[in-house]
């Protein structure tokens, strides 16, 4: 999977080469670049935003910026990702979605967010049928300083999902059936006796149809007192 993501911080970024996602990228599984938008302007300040028409507080970036970022990046096939609290909810299975792409580009915006004809642009005809979709999405109900954070939260969680990218594709599938409603079960390890608080009886029994059936009724009870 090829991985876009354009910004003013690129050092927000740092944190993708740890970890799973570090090794993908040593292994070839993901090629994952980050540009920086201020590079595009060509004026003597690198400005990237200005007052919004119609007046109000704070600043719109500019959208010949973005445009000039933009265009390389979607010549054919890919997914253009604005990351913006007014977007659709990210979710497991949009998750799961999008790591079947082949080209994601994360779109990340600062003050007030990118003029809206960057999103109509690509959105016209031409552009879907060269195979680029675009998308507003949100990671939750809350104003974040800019779209970075959320990109890669989104970011870390499609590309777990990639076949190759985790180490051990059991706790996947483990987890599948959490994504339709139920919340995981509470887990322990050594010791089994801790600040005076034991491991319930049944994880020590070695009847695995039983635990199966406990951690079953312990996810929904979590799921139920978390709703
Ligand atoms: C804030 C541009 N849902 C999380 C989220 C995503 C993006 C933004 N805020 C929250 C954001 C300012 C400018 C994007």
């Amino acid at each position: 999977m090829k991985i876009d993501a354009v910004t003013i911080f690129p050092e927000y970024f740092a944190p993708t080469q740890l970890s799973l996602l570090g090794k993908a990228q040593d292994k070839g599984l993901i090629d994952l670049q980050i540009h920086d938008l201020r590079s595009f302007t060509s004026d003597n300040h690198n400005t990237v935003d200005d007052t919004p028409y119609g007046g109000g507080a704070g600043m719109v970036m500019l959208p010949e910026i973005w445009g000039e970022a933009l265009d390389p990046l979607l010549i054919s096939d890919a997914d253009l990702i604005i990351l913006t609290p007014a977007g659709r909810r990210f979710s497991q299975a949009m998750a799961a979605d999008f790591s079947k792409r082949e080209h994601l580009v994360f779109a990340c915006g600062r003050y007030e967010g990118i003029d809206d004809r960057v999103r109509q642009f690509y959105s016209q005809p031409q552009f879907a049928n060269s195979g680029v979709r675009v998308h507003e999405v949100s990671i939750g109900d809350y104003v974040l300083g800019g779209g970075e954070v959320a990109a890669l939260v989104m970011i870390e969680a499609i590309t777990r999902l990639i076949p190759g990218v985790l180490g051990n594709p059991e706790s996947l599938a483990e987890e599948s059936h959490n994504s339709d409603g139920y919340l995981e079960y509470p887990n322990f390890t050594k010791p089994q006796e801790w600040r005076g608080f034991g491991v319930p009886e049944i994880l020590l029994s070695g009847n695995h149809g039983e635990i199966a059936k406990w951690r079953e009724l312990q996810a929904q009870k979590r799921a139920k007192k978390n709703i």
